[in-house]
């Protein structure tokens, strides 16, 4: 029967997605426990903060027809590594290579891969820390693997990165050169923003350990 059909394809389907939301929630504890304990221990967090989005169906399927990813669940598992994303925004540079050292560092955690544009910017000026990590999930009957993207920078290469992603969309991918270019003058304005900043975090912290009265709370790494 074709209904018994669809009903199991649908089951199938709601399953595979239940999966990734579940992987999206281990790892969003796992940052918010981060953030809670530095909180509690410093006054100060390395986390500005964190969103988390699963991929909408659309958007899933057309990835898979653009990258010709056979159609089946575990090809798809294989292949596409960002259904599930989680986006961890910090105030310096240095504490985005902190959180993600702290998350690595978990027993349950894989890496399955890691992407530094931070150190290595993409041409168009693009700045963030890609992780992808894989997370057990424990349902009724069985464990399964489930990868997650993790991107990890900071405020101001987030707000380039969306400024930046609207534009993109707005042009539908076609950006006339000359706001490409203003794009990339302004993702070295961020680069030199967020240097800035963290000499002006290095300063204080200095500054805090030599006369105590100088309070840096706010600036421990
Ligand atoms: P969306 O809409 O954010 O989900 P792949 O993930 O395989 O397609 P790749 O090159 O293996 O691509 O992964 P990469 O380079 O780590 O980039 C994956 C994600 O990083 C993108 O997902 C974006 O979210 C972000 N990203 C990468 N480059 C740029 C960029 O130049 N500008 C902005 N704003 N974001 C970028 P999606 O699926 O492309 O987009």
């Amino acid at each position: 029967d074709p209904r018994d059909v669809l009903r199991d394809v649908r089951a199938h389907l709601a399953t595979f997605m239940m999966e990734y939301k579940f992987a999206l929630d281990e790892v969003e504890t796992k940052t918010n426990i981060l953030r809670e304990e530095f909180e509690l221990a410093n006054d100060y967090s390395p986390i500005e903060h964190v969103k988390s989005r699963l991929k909408s169906l659309e958007s899933l399927a057309e990835k898979v027809a653009r990258m010709n990813v056979p159609s089946d669940l575990a090809s798809i598992r294989e292949e596409i590594r960002d259904i599930a994303g989680i986006r961890v925004t910090t105030a310096f540079v240095e504490d985005t290579y902190l959180i993600a050292d702290m998350l690595t560092r978990q027993r349950d955690l894989t890496v399955l891969a890691r992407k530094d544009y931070i150190a290595e910017p993409k041409e168009n000026g693009y700045q963030s820390l890609h992780l992808v990590v894989s997370v057990p999930v424990f349902l009724s009957d069985r464990t399964v693997e489930v990868p997650v993207e993790v991107q990890i920078r900071t405020i101001a290469m987030d707000f380039w990165a969306s400024v930046e992603h609207q534009i993109y969309y707005k042009y539908a991918g076609q950006v006339p050169p000359h706001l490409n270019l203003t794009l990339t003058e302004v993702a070295r304005i961020a680069a030199a923003l967020d240097m800035e900043m963290g000499a002006l975090r290095s300063e204080v912290q200095s500054l805090a350990q030599e006369a105590p009265q100088v309070r840096g709370e706010t600036f421990r790494p």
